[in-house]
């Protein structure tokens, strides 16, 4: 039986990365019960295996050994593995838009019964991460990184119009620098990654590696300010940085190495460094809501929340339907005066000459803005990428190559798509064309669908004689057939069509999730129905506290974990009401008037 067809292909690749899975849960010193759940689901991937080819397959966990004899202990695939199918004979039935049988072979599992699993498969499968034999460290691939580009793009401009300059500051951090800022760091101090040696010997000293650059950066900046003719400054970079965290690593979303962007502004009045603030916080919204098509919610963090080293910290809140969880999307810190007193960071006031403290500002923007939009737009078929960030936003499939067309039809149909892809390339759209003689339509529907590409253009014979092409979308699976003439403005138009639409599903979503509560009962309940919750707050941390311990459950809600109880996520800019004069606040046993509604609800 062929092992080489696209099902025992997809079947074999869906074998790996369950074996890859093993593992790791095994690596990690995962529950017995978790490995044998994984375990058993590999077996009966392999039975699939064999009832579909009539082989067995070796592979998977048992790769396992072999790799490891051979001192290999990622998950490189073999030579076997990495095999292409051969090229077959053109398709003799015609495949055309009607091959959701092999959509099962793509993701198996489903994103509202295992969202976990359906996270890894989905990064996996649609070329997006590659798992690393270091924990919490991932392989961003092309398909990933160039979302990335595209918002560090928009990012970049945008920060260059206000006066910012890129800059890049060493990674590692001496001990001296880091001590420093002690009192601030004392939190975070289980989570600095060390080198402590090179090659055998010790270090003489221990030097970190950044977890973020104030120590690094701020030394500097006492130098290079003198006169507030040197303000204001304001730098920023592009770099990684390390955390060790303890807790579960999740691709993306929690991870031990990520990349961001990090600015760091200094100024001579605090007026000045307020507004920029607020000005990047806007930019960090408008990465969420106009290139990724997710909705936030803006606001400034509770005391409990903030960044302790700053005066006040203000945050993007996206919410995660799927998880019932909000999640942190970029902060932007108003420093005050606390870092310059530390760091000596003065110049002379023009006025007075005497010496002043400058005003500082930090704010940051990471990696995890891919994971949210995988989850968030995420389907049981795949990825489902916004038209702005998508590598690929238009792919070509050839079809309706049956057994009677000429070599020469078929020759002008390649041509057809490669032709119609450039027309688009020239108008800016980023098209492809899947012209690969060696898969069948079915699976190129698969696979890109998998990967997430907003719209897919069909293209038959019968097309080419009538002039027309068939669009596909990605988000809503709708067929248009459409004449050739101004394709690509049509096409453009299909694209913006397409951003909006997620925008809006995602919309709806926060907005069906968000509500008001006054009472705790009710606030608890709500908590259990996924939704985000307005509360009228008294701001207190030890009543933060008590909200959060109280509305935790004993109930298991995911996987394995109790519910977690409600975190301040932010005080909405835009508050739900007026609060009554006289409101109190939300916990029962708080008698404090409340001071605001704020936003609470489980989170990442
Ligand atoms: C982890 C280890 C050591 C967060 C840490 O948000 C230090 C830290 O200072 C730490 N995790 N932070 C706060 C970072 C504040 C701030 N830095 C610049 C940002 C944006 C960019």
């Amino acid at each position: 039986m062929a092992t080489s067809t696209p099902e025992a292909l997809q079947l074999k690749s869906n074998i790996d990365s369950q074996g890859e899975k093993v593992r790791q849960l095994k690596t990690a010193g995962a529950p017995k019960s978790e490995v044998d759940d994984a375990v058993n689901k590999l077996l009966g991937l392999k039975a699939d295996y064999k009832t579909l080819t009539g082989e067995d397959l070796a592979g998977g966990a048992r790769k396992d050994k072999k790799d490891k004899k051979k001192g290999k202990e990622n998950n490189q695939p073999s030579k076997k593995q990495e095999q292409k199918p051969k090229p077959k004979p053109k398709e003799t039935e015609d495949l055309n838009r009607e091959v959701k049988k092999v959509t099962r072979l793509g993701l198996e599992a489903r994103k509202e019964e295992n969202l976990s699993d359906w996270y890894t498969q989905v990064i996996t499968k649609s070329e997006m991460i590659e798992y690393y034999d270091v924990s919490g460290c991932y392989i961003l691939r092309p398909w990933a990184y160039s979302i990335w580009e595209v918002i560090k793009d928009f990012f970049d401009t945008e920060i260059k119009k206000l006066g910012v300059e890129n800059s890049y500051f060493p990674m590692f951090v001496s001990h001296a620098a880091l001590e420093k800022e002690k009192t601030h760091i004392e939190d975070f101090a289980p989570e600095v990654a060390w080198v402590t040696k090179s090659g055998k010997s010790e270090l003489a000293e221990p030097i970190a590696i950044r977890p973020t650059s104030e120590t690094v950066m701020y030394p500097s900046y006492a130098k290079w300010i003198k006169s507030h003719r040197d303000l204001p400054l304001k730098l920023n970079q592009w770099c990684n940085v390390v955390r060790w965290e303890f807790k579960h690593p999740q691709p993306f979303l929690r991870t031990r190495e990520f990349l961001w962007q990090e600015g760091h502004t200094a100024f001579e009045t605090e007026q000045e460094a307020h507004e920029e603030v607020y000005t990047i916080l806007e930019l960090y919204a408008r990465i969420y809501e106009e290139l990724l098509a997710i909705p936030v919610v803006r606001g400034r963090k509770t005391e409990k929340e903030k960044f302790a080293g700053g005066d006040f910290t203000t945050t993007v809140e996206a919410y995660i339907s799927a998880s019932g969880r909000a999640i942190q999307g970029g902060t932007s810190h108003h420093l005050g005066q606390n870092f310059s007193k530390m760091f000596e960071i003065v110049f002379e006031d023009p006025k007075t000459q005497k010496k002043s403290y400058v005003f500082q500002n930090s704010w940051g923007l990471t990696t995890r803005t891919i994971g949210v939009m995988c989850m968030v737009h995420g389907d049981n078929m795949g990825l489902v990428l916004p038209p702005r960030v998508a590598c690929v936003q238009v792919i070509f499939v050839p079809c309706g190559i049956t057994a009677n067309l000429t070599e020469a039809d078929n020759d002008l149909l390649m041509k057809k798509c490669d032709e119609m892809r450039d027309v688009l390339k020239a108008a800016g759209i980023r098209a492809r064309s899947d012209t690969r003689d060696n898969y069948s339509p079915g699976w190129k529907f698969n696979h890109w669908e998998l990967k997430g590409v907003p719209l897919r253009v069909e293209l038959g014979p019968r097309d080419l004689k009538q002039n027309q092409f068939v669009a596909v979308r990605r988000d809503t699976g709708e067929k248009l057939t459409m004449k050739n003439e101004g394709c690509s403005e049509k096409i453009k138009e299909l694209l913006d069509k397409i951003q909006t639409n997620l925008f809006e599903k995602a919309k709806g979503d926060l907005d069906t999730y968000l509500t008001v509560s006054h009472e705790w009962e009710d606030f608890c309940n709500q908590l259990d129905n996924k939704k985000l919750i307005q509360a009228p707050f008294c701001g207190e941390i030890p009543c933060e506290d008590n909200i959060k311990k109280d509305s935790a459950r004993d109930v298991v809600v995911e996987e394995g974990a109790p519910a977690m109880g409600a975190k301040g996520l932010c005080i909405p800019f835009k508050q739900p009401k007026e609060l009554q004069s006289g409101a109190k606040c939300i916990h029962p046993q708080c008698s404090k008037s409340a001071k605001y509604y704020t936003l609470f609800g489980r989170s990442y």
